[in-house]
């Protein structure tokens, strides 16, 4: 079973996305997610000048071979170019041999292990009265689990805060790149952040009452000590996790937090291989790990990564911001129906556009997403679509502090 071709496909339906479709001699097909916010292009040129030459003629079945091959035979190791791009190879390898074997992906992981994959969405607001509007809304949708972001006062924008309400069934997600020219710069302030954000919670847990699932994202903006008290404030609203509450390139820095709050603690989403979660892991420093597929090197090495954590007792909460295509998320949901400590697993919709683009098996229905039972991934590329939405570049926003000072995370 011999690779024939392979095409990396670039395309843009409302935000960039970095696909790799490998076909086989016998004419199986597979799909790979390789995006990259803001760097799509890196990806795209590391798979289609460095790797594809090395795929033609390999076997297509020795998936393990073939992630080993990719990661050691570069000598150049980690990093979230090289890891996008080993991830995109390893998920379409996968998707291929779940087709051959005429088997939806998970059955080929172990199995399902539940019956659907318990599923947070994201609502946020300016203010509080926008934020609940946006909680109502997902509430109506099905979530039973809700991260929940706002405004702050005495700020303009803030990063995970939707810039406009809900009105008339528009969709309350956000879409944190922006198709400019030069990243757009947001101005930042932590202290005013930490007096803000308990008494949202305060006012979301007396509006909603305490069985509503909440999540919090610190998007990495605190210094240890200031994440440490964060969690501690946070303590009565009885947080699902507090995520990213400090940068986490220095694990013993989570050291600090944890000696000071129960608040659980989820980190990860811009960690590419399993080294940079060993202290953490080991340590038991945190209780969630946040990869995503397309960003770990596949569902290959994010297996390896949950198995090991699963021996601390520490579960998944796999990353699946609309920056991980549809065929990212589907390859997460096949792995979180296999595996034991399933933990959570994000969940913003896709917009029409990319519908149109990526068909899916998936589906979502009360708060449970499921990765459907065809054979493969689930998902196929409809290409004459994705010519339709060119490359557009788009960046992240970048924080300086109120003094003009880049910011210090
Ligand atoms: O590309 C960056 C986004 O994926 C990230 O900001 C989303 O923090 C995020 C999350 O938790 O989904
Ligand atoms: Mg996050």
């Amino acid at each position: 079973m011999k690779v024939e071709k392979v095409d990396v496909i670039v395309t843009s339906p409302g935000r960039n996305f970095v696909t790799i479709k490998i076909t086989t001699q016998d004419g199986v097909t597979g799909l790979g997610d390789g995006t990259l916010n803001g760097r799509e292009l890196a990806v795209a040129g590391y798979l289609q000048d460095h790797v594809a030459p090395l795929l033609i003629g390999r076997d297509a079945h020795r998936i393990e071979d073939t992630w080993q091959y990719l990661y050691r035979g570069a000598y150049w190791r980690r990093g979230p170019v090289t890891m996008a791009a080993i991830a995109a190879v390893d998920v379409a390898l996968w998707d291929i041999k779940a087709k051959i074997a005429g088997l939806p992906l998970y059955q080929l992981l172990g199995g399902a292990s539940r019956e659907g994959v318990r599923a947070y969405g994201h609502a946020s607001g300016r203010d509080i009265p926008e934020l609940f509007d946006s909680i109502r809304e997902h509430q109506s949708l099905g979530f039973k689990a809700i991260r929940v972001q706002t405004g702050v006062p005495g700020l303009g924008s803030v990063y995970g805060v939707a810039s406009s309400p809900a009105a008339g069934g528009a969709r309350y997600d956000y879409e944190p790149a922006r198709r400019t020219r030069l990243p757009v710069e947001e101005t930042w302030d932590t202290p005013a952040y930490l007096r803000h954000v308990p008494t949202v919670f305060e006012a979301v847990r007396n509006e909603f009452g305490p069985e509503l699932t909440l999540l919090h994202d610190g998007h990495h903006r605190m210094t240890p000590i200031q994440a440490a008290r964060l969690g501690k404030s946070l303590e009565p609203y009885d947080l699902f996790w507090l995520e990213d509450c400090t940068p986490a390139e220095n694990p013993e820095a989570l050291r600090l937090v944890r000696s000071h709050t129960t608040t659980p603690l989820a980190i990860g989403e811009v960690f590419n291989t399993v080294w940079d979660y060993q202290t953490l892991i080991t340590e038991q420093l945190i209780d969630y790990v946040r990869s995503a597929i397309t960003h770990t090197g596949g569902i290959s090495s994010l297996r390896k990564i949950l198995d090991f954590a699963a021996q601390y007792q520490i579960k998944s909460g796999i990353h699946g911001p609309t920056d991980i295509s549809p065929v990212g998320v589907a390859a997460a949901l096949h792995l979180d129906l296999a595996i034991h400590n399933f933990g959570i697993q994000e969940y913003m919709r896709h917009s029409q556009a990319t519908d149109e683009v990526f068909t899916q098996s998936f589906s979502f229905k009360d708060g449970y997403l499921h990765p459907g039972e065809q054979p493969g991934l689930g998902v196929e590329l409809d290409e004459l679509s994705a010519g339709k939405y060119p490359y557009q570049g788009a960046y992240l926003p970048i924080n300086r502090l109120q003094d003009g000072t880049m910011h210090d995370w």
